[in-house]
């Protein structure tokens, strides 16, 4: 059987799809990271669409702007999270990344939001599938659109995992292949960071959580795929560092972070793993992500709704009732289902008003600093000239 990584090879030579989802509390770093895999500008930051000059991050707040939002704020926003389509070139092998961002989530009352957000979108994914795959006529252009690999942004705190962290990513990973990153981690020392990392998979390990942990067969895999794949387990969780922004060292542009005793640098594996993270999603663990996805993530999924459904629906010709018996348990068991969805519904609509309503009253907080800036100037202007 050929290794993982030559499997991975041999396909992305063809040309590949991959879908990467970012997850985590806001301000981890989960734009500029993107931003640093693709090495463009794919992603605007929250507060960017607000400037002047959104090209420029250093331009100043556009006040009308400010004030359009704080309107409109309160608005529902039918779709949250929006896939975005890039083409890489790596090693000649062309890749269509897709990614998709998702709201960042700060404090306790985002958290079921969060999850459910997260989930639907992984799930409507799957649905998409299956009825396609239900179709007698496939159509030529559906879109596979499943999640391969989930990046979870740990916030760099140094100690253990937060509560939501461990619940997000533990309610996730039965459906996607869950990577856990520690975001921003240069804001850690280097002991601190080893420190951090083992107790963040201890935890990981505590709680059960089944991430993505570069899974190789002492049996099936060659020696070279297993000792890839132990030092990448090794790594885990990967500390990222990201950055926009290329630093002139010694004559050349480095992509890293400047701090009064030196520069981060983002592609030097001696100062953060996103190298090695980039290559392994991008390169060697790009088919096996896909494969896990397919062959066991899809197919509990799978498995998990054709025996909850009963008969009839769009996918019923291909499901036979097993016993007449349990037809109206199963009735009612989806019944439940369809009422507990409803609820859900209710309550992902109260979730996403309060969202608004606090991304509004950030809006104006927003708007208020501007005004105050200015009043500083306008004070500084016409303060009188001493003798
Ligand atoms: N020190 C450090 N700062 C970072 C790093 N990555 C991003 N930042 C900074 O952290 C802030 C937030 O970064 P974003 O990339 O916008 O974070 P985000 O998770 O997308 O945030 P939201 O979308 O607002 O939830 C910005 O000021 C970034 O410059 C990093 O690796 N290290
Ligand atoms: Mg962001």
């Amino acid at each position: 059987m050929a290794s993982r990584t030559s499997r991975g090879r041999k396909q992305a030579k063809k040309g590949v799809q991959l879908t990467v989802m970012v997850v985590g509390a806001s301000g981890t770093g989960r734009t500029t990271f993107v931003n640093t895999l693709v090495d463009q500008p794919l992603l605007t930051h929250r507060s960017q669409s607000l400037l002047t000059d959104p090209s420029n991050l250093h331009s100043p707040l556009d006040i009308s702007l400010v004030r359009q939002a704080a309107q409109t704020a309160h608005e529902e926003q039918p779709i949250n999270i929006k896939p975005i389509n890039v083409e890489l070139e790596e090693d000649g092998v062309r890749i269509a990344l897709t990614i998709v961002d998702t709201p960042g989530f700060g404090d306790g009352i985002d958290n079921e939001y969060a999850f459910q957000e997260i989930s639907t979108y992984l799930e409507r994914q799957y649905d998409d599938i299956l009825a396609e795959e239900s179709r007698i006529k496939r159509n030529p252009r559906f879109r596979d659109n499943r999640v391969h690999a989930l990046l979870y942004f740990i916030p760099p705190t140094g100690h253990a995992l937060r509560e939501i962290d461990i619940e997000l990513m533990k309610r996730l990973s039965p459906r996607v292949n869950v990577i856990p990153v520690i975001g921003k981690a240069d804001s850690l020392n280097s002991l601190e960071l080893k420190a951090f990392k083992k107790r963040i998979m201890e935890d990981i390990e505590y709680y059960g959580i089944p991430v993505y942990n570069f899974p190789y067969d002492v049996e099936e895999d060659d020696e070279e795929t297993i000792n890839d794949n132990s030092e990448l387990r090794a790594l885990l969780p990967f500390a990222i560092v990201g950055s926009e922004e290329e630093i002139m060292i010694n004559g050349q542009p480095v992509r890293g972070r400047r701090y009064p005793w030196g520069v981060v640098e983002v592609d030097n594996p001696l100062h953060s793993d996103f190298s090695r993270l980039r290559s392994a999603l991008l390169i060697s663990h790009l088919t096996d992500l896909k494969e896990i996805t397919h062959d066991f993530l899809y197919e509990n999924y799978r498995t998990e709704k054709l025996s909850r459904s009963v008969g009839g629906g769009d996918l019923g010709q291909s499901i036979l009732p097993e016993d007449m018996a349990n037809q109206s348990v199963r009735l009612k068991e989806e019944q439940l289902r369809r009422e507990e969805e409803k609820l859900r519904e209710v309550e992902l609509k109260v979730q996403r008003d309060i969202q608004m309503k606090k991304q509004e009253l950030m809006a104006k907080e927003d708007s208020l600093k501007v005004l105050e800036a200015r009043l500083g100037e306008f004070v500084f202007f016409f303060s009188p000239v001493q003798p």
